[in-house]
């Protein structure tokens, strides 16, 4: 007998799906019998369900498929909220299955009752309740197409027994459809863009993940232009690598290179970026937007010019339209800048070099080192991002994703469990925060589980760091951040997980190099410096005297010395 679950099990297979992260529940159990009866498809079981949303949203990001998560009804779909946030606001194509009571006792304050068709709005494009069995295939097929089309998430709320129950039409079922057209903006567009493009005297190219398969035709017209390439966090793993014009990332967590080279220029060409901080927008040159998502044409800044298109097929109609400049001195600067700034952070990295607890921009330096040339790295909100946006160096093979979007702690340990069984014979490490990694820790067991051999390092600066940064700079003394001192390693050992601890830096590189050669999952616990301070590339002078003002109570209240080791090892 077909039942909505098998045609939903089978469904899923059919669009390529290969694994549901979730946890069983009662609601659950014929969608959890079904993927148990086909052979195809696994059930990951995560200990918590956003751990499974994080799983999934990664795999989306990573390999540009459907991925799947469920939660069973009431609380146990509740929990996958925050990943979804995270897979949603990233455009990744995640569908979630969210269990519901019994559609008897669904408007009777049942126990468990929760209504994830109103829960879920927010962070997915289509949420729809199957009441009937009559609405499957449709709804399904909506639910799919709708995250495969648009990027991001939809969620199929499903009563148990309506996922038990029999299927009496198939009627309207069929593949998935996978159109990517090439969208170009008009010929009219187009000229203009030329125009403003050719009459520039110094244009900068500033991309996002809108220029993800548009390598190359960046670097032909920044090569046409004599233009300098920064870019935005996403837009990092795309654009920096075998880029001999990229000048680095801008915003908080970028370099002075990057916004330098926004700065100096005439006209700054935003290229399918969404870059959220409007203060990091450059106030005097003309700023022009290509995206393919219209509605985002100036959402963050002003405009001079908007156009909608794809990256690579825009770039590609664009480039005949364009005079070569012959004019390099725009981009020999911000290269000289960008050699400056890159030259300084290696130094203080090296100055850091044997400081105790470590410096985690040197621990940062050593794991680029030694991390393969396509390593996938995920990275927890929190300084740890910092440190990967600074240090990390992509190549054309490695990946970088974190919560760029949606900002939530805890992502990177779960995303790596996505990246690792989406891409099993890969590298993969986790850049973990010790609250972030903490947040979620039931799932080191997955790792475990299903002995997945990721590599979490652990910046473990007993501290919530960026905020006590944050709240440091604000002038306001941090309290509500440090952690009671935890050795991970030893945590790891205990459930069987390979353990290394580093406390110095003498053994950092051998045991992170004896760590990665290790087959199974291993945490690499990091003792790093809680006070190390990620100076933004532009200093506000209210940021400063905050900071000053920081200083100022910290003395007050007998801390001192802390605060000048602070201030010796941080500033110029
Ligand atoms: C779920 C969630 N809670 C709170 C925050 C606010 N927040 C942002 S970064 C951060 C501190 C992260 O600390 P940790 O993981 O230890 O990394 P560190 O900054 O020390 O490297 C906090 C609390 C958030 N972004 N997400």
């Amino acid at each position: 007998m077909t039942t909505v679950a098998t045609h939903l099990v089978e469904a899923l297979v059919h669009a390529g799906v290969r694994r549901i992260y979730g946890v069983v529940g009662d609601s659950l159990n014929s969608i959890v019998d079904a993927v148990h009866r086909n052979k195809k498809i696994e059930w990951i079981h995560v200990r918590h369900e956003e751990a499974g949303a994080f799983a999934a949203s990664a795999e989306a990001q990573l390999t540009g498929s459907l991925a799947v998560c469920a939660g069973s009804c009431g609380p146990g779909n509740l929990h996958l909220i925050n990943g979804l946030f995270d897979a949603h606001k990233t455009l990744a194509p995640v569908l979630a299955i969210a269990a519901q009571i019994p559609s008897s006792e669904i408007g009777t304050d049942f126990f468990q009752e929760t209504h994830p068709e109103r829960l879920f709005q927010d962070c997915s494009h289509f949420c729809q309740l199957v009441g009937t069995e009559k609405q499957m295939p449709r709804l399904l097929q909506i639910a799919m197409q709708t995250s495969i089309s648009r990027g991001g998430v939809s969620v199929l709320v499903l009563p148990g027994d309506v996922a038990s129950s029999q299927m009496t039409s198939k009627e309207l079922e069929h593949r998935t459809f996978h159109p990517r057209p090439e969208i170009q903006p008009s010929a009219s567009d187009l000229q203009q863009l030329a125009c403003l493009l050719n009459e520039a005297q110094r244009v900068t190219l500033f991309g996002g993940a809108g220029c993800a398969n548009a390598h190359d035709e960046v670097l032909q017209l920044a090569n046409r232009l004599q233009a300098p390439v920064a870019y935005s966090f996403r837009g990092k793993e795309f654009l920096e690598y075998d880029n001999p014009n990229a000048t680095g990332m801008t915003g908080l967590l970028g370099t002075e290179s990057g916004h330098y080279s926004l700065e100096k220029a005439d006209l700054v060409f935003l290229l399918g970026t969404d870059f959220p901080y409007t203060a990091w927008y450059p106030k005097k040159p003309k700023l022009v937007q290509l995206d393919i998502r219209a509605e985002r044409l100036g959402r963050r800044s002003r405009l001079d010019f908007g156009l909608m298109g794809d990256v690579k097929a825009t770039l590609g109609a664009l480039l005949p339209m364009l005079r070569p400049k012959k004019n390099d001195k725009h981009l020999k600067e911000c290269l000289e800048k960008s050699r400056k700034t890159q030259k300084s952070l290696r130094q203080h990295a090296e100055d850091n070099k044997n400081v105790r607890p470590l410096a985690p921009e040197y621990v940062t330096t050593v794991l680029n080192e030694v991390a393969e040339d396509d390593a996938i790295f995920t990275v927890d909100t929190g300084m740890s991002a910092v440190w990967a946006a600074r240090y990390l160096h992509m190549t054309r093979g490695r990946r970088l994703i974190g919560s760029f979007n949606h900002g939530s702690m805890a992502n990177a340990m779960p995303q790596a469990i996505g990246a690792q069984l989406a891409f099993p014979k890969r590298q993969v490490i986790s850049m973990s925060g010790d609250g972030g990694f903490t947040m979620l820790m039931g799932d080191l067991l997955t790792l475990a589980q299903y002995d997945l051999p990721i590599k979490i390092v652990i910046f473990n600066n007993g501290t919530l760091g960026m905020v006590k940064l944050e709240m440091r700079v604000a002038g306001i003394e941090d309290y509500g951040v440090d952690f009671k001192s935890v050795n991970f390693a030893k945590l790891a050992e205990a459930v069987g997980i390979r353990g290394f601890r580093i406390e110095d830096s003498s053994n950092l590189k051998d045991s992170m190099t004896a760590a990665f050669r290790h087959g199974g999952p291993a945490i690499i616990d990091v003792v790093t410096n809680p006070n190390a301070l990620a100076l933004p590339p532009k200093i506000d002078a209210k940021e400063i005297a905050g900071y000053g003002l920081y200083v100022a109570k910290q003395t007050l209240h007998g801390k001192l010395f802390e605060s000048i080791d602070e201030l010796k090892g941080n500033l110029p």
